[in-house]
C-alpha cells in the first residue's frame, strides 16, 4: 500500500519530470538550485537546516493552476485530498495593480509531520467570470458556456482520489494509476486553441484567455525552493536566462529569513496549434509558462505581518535601510514582539517556516510574465471571500494564520 505522503512525494516527482521535458529551462533552474544548496549546506552546516531538513528542501515543489469555474475548484479540491493537499488562504488578486481576474487558494498539507515528509503545494486560481470589471453580460455568458462544455479531470481520476482520500492510501497498482493520470491532465495539451476566441479574451486579461481560451488547465509554473535566492539569481543571470527584473518580498538583510522571496524566469514562447475561422489549423507560439524560485522563512503573526506590510507600502522597492530600521533583528527580537511563531518542544525554540504564499508577489509573477498589462477598473467587483471559496470548493479553507498558532500552542505542552 502507498500511504497518502507517499503519493504527493510521486506525484510532485512526476509533475517535475514533466514540467522538465516542456520546458528544459526548468530543468537548469533545478540544477543551479541543487547546486545553490550544496554550497549554502557546506558553508553553513550549523543553520542551512534551521527551515527545513535538506531532504525536504531538495524535493521541495510548488506549482500553479488555474481554473475556470467553481466547480472545477470542487472538483480539484477532490483531486488533491487524494495526495493530502487541502485549501489554506484566500488571495483576491483582483485587488492588485493591475488587477487579475481571480480569486486564489493554496492545498498543501496541513499536518506539521506531513509537511516534513513532503510539502507539495499547488497555488490555484480560479476564474471570476462574474466581475464586471472585466466581463461584461455577454463575455461572461459565452465564457460560462464554454467552461461548463469541458471536463479537466476524468471520473476515473477523482474516484481513485476519492479512495486514497478514504482509505489513507492506495494499492500499487492503483497507485501508479492514480500518479500517472493526476499528472497527465496538468501536461500541455496539443489541441487546436480557438485563435478568435482566445484573442477576444485576452483583449480582457491574458490570464482569462490562459484558463478560458482551452479546453484544458496546464501546469503553469513549478517552483524548486532555494536557500540562497540571491545567489541563485546571480547564477541564473550569468547564465544568459532573462530573470525579471527582481527578487519579490522582503529584502536581502542580515535579520533572520521570513516569509518568503520569489524570483522567476520570463514566460517562453511555447509552439501550440491554432484553429482559425476558415477551420483550417495552423502552428504559432504562446508565452504563458514560466519559471520561478524561492527561498522561504519564518511564519509571521498577524502583527508581524501587518509591520512586513506596511514596510513593504512605505518603500516597494525594498531597500534595506527602512528594515534595519524597523524590523525585529533576530528570532530573540521576532518572539519578544510576538511578530513571527516558533515551535517550543522540550523549552528548545525552533522557528515555523512559512509554508503559504504573499498576494503582492503573486500579483508580482502574475504581472511580469504576461505578454499584455491588465487595464485597471475603477467599479467594485463581485463578493468572493474565504468563506464564498469554501462554499464553491465544498470544504473549509483553512485559515493559514490559525494552523501555525496552534502548531506554536501545541508544542508547548498542556502544561500551559
Ligand atoms: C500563480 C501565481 C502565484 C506564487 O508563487 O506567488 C504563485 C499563477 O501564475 O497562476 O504561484
Ligand atoms: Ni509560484
Amino acid at each position: 500500500m502507498a500511504e497518502i505522503h507517499e503519493l504527493r512525494s510521486r506525484f510532485a516527482a512526476a509533475l517535475s519530470r514533466m514540467y522538465g521535458r516542456e520546458v528544459p529551462e526548468y530543468t537548469t533552474l533545478v540544477d543551479v538550485t541543487e547546486q545553490v544548496n550544496a554550497d549554502f549546506l557546506a558553508a553553513h552546516p550549523d543553520t542551512a537546516e534551521r527551515l527545513g531538513s535538506i531532504g525536504r528542501v531538495t524535493a521541495e515543489r510548488h506549482g500553479a493552476i488555474r481554473v475556470g469555474t467553481p466547480s472545477e475548484m470542487h472538483d480539484v479540491a477532490v483531486l488533491f485530498a487524494g495526495f493530502g493537499m487541502y485549501p489554506v488562504g484566500f488571495y483576491d488578486l483582483r485587488e492588485a495593480t493591475p488587477p487579475v481576474p481571480v480569486v486564489s487558494t493554496a492545498f498543501r498539507p496541513i499536518d506539521p509531520d506531513e509537511l516534513a515528509r513532503n510539502p507539495f503545494r499547488v497555488f490555484t486560481s480560479m476564474l471570476t467570470t462574474s466581475d464586471r470589471r472585466f466581463f461584461d453580460a455577454d463575455l461572461q455568458r459565452q465564457l460560462d458556456g464554454f467552461l461548463s462544455r469541458r471536463r479537466l479531470f476524468p471520473d476515473v481520476l477523482l474516484s481513485l482520489a476519492r479512495r486514497a482520500a478514504d482509505d489513507g492510501g492506495l494499492d500499487a497498482p492503483q497507485a501508479q494509476r492514480f500518479v500517472t493520470l493526476a499528472t497527465s491532465v496538468f501536461e500541455l495539451s496539443h489541441e487546436p486553441v480557438d485563435l478568435g476566441w482566445y484573442r477576444e479574451l485576452e483583449q480582457v486579461s491574458a490570464v482569462a484567455a490562459d484558463i478560458g481560451g482551452v479546453g484544458s488547465t496546464h501546469i503553469n509554473h513549478l517552483t524548486p525552493r532555494v536557500l540562497d535566492i540571491d545567489d541563485l539569481y546571480a547564477r541564473m543571470s550569468a547564465r544568459g536566462i532573462a530573470m525579471i527584473d527582481r527578487i519579490q518580498g522582503p529584502p536581502r538583510w542580515d535579520g533572520p529569513a521570513v516569509l518568503l522571496r520569489q524570483t522567476s524566469f520570463r514566460a517562453l514562447a511555447e509552439p501550440r496549434r491554432f484553429a482559425l475561422p476558415d477551420g483550417s489549423v495552423t502552428d504559432g507560439e504562446l508565452r504563458v509558462r514560466f519559471g520561478e524560485v524561492e527561498a522561504r522563512g519564518i511564519a509571521l503573526t498577524p502583527s508581524g505581518r501587518e509591520l512586513y506590510d506596511e514596510l513593504m507600502d512605505a518603500d516597494p522597492s525594498n531597500t534595506k535601510g527602512l528594515w534595519d530600521k524597523r524590523f525585529p533583528a533576530s528570532e530573540d527580537e521576532l518572539e519578544k514582539h510576538e511578530a513571527a511563531y516558533f515551535t517550543y518542544h522540550g523549552g528548545v525554540r525552533e522557528p515555523i517556516v512559512y509554508e503559504d504564499f504573499l498576494p503582492k508577489s503573486a500579483a508580482g509573477i502574475f504581472r511580469s510574465n504576461l505578454d499584455t498589462d491588465t487595464p485597471t477598473f475603477d467599479a467594485s467587483g463581485t463578493e468572493f471571500s474565504r468563506s464564498s471559496l469554501a462554499a464553491a470548493i465544498g470544504r473549509d479553507v483553512h485559515d493559514p494564520y490559525e494552523l501555525y498558532r496552534r502548531q506554536q500552542e501545541q508544542s508547548r505542552g498542556p502544561e500551559r
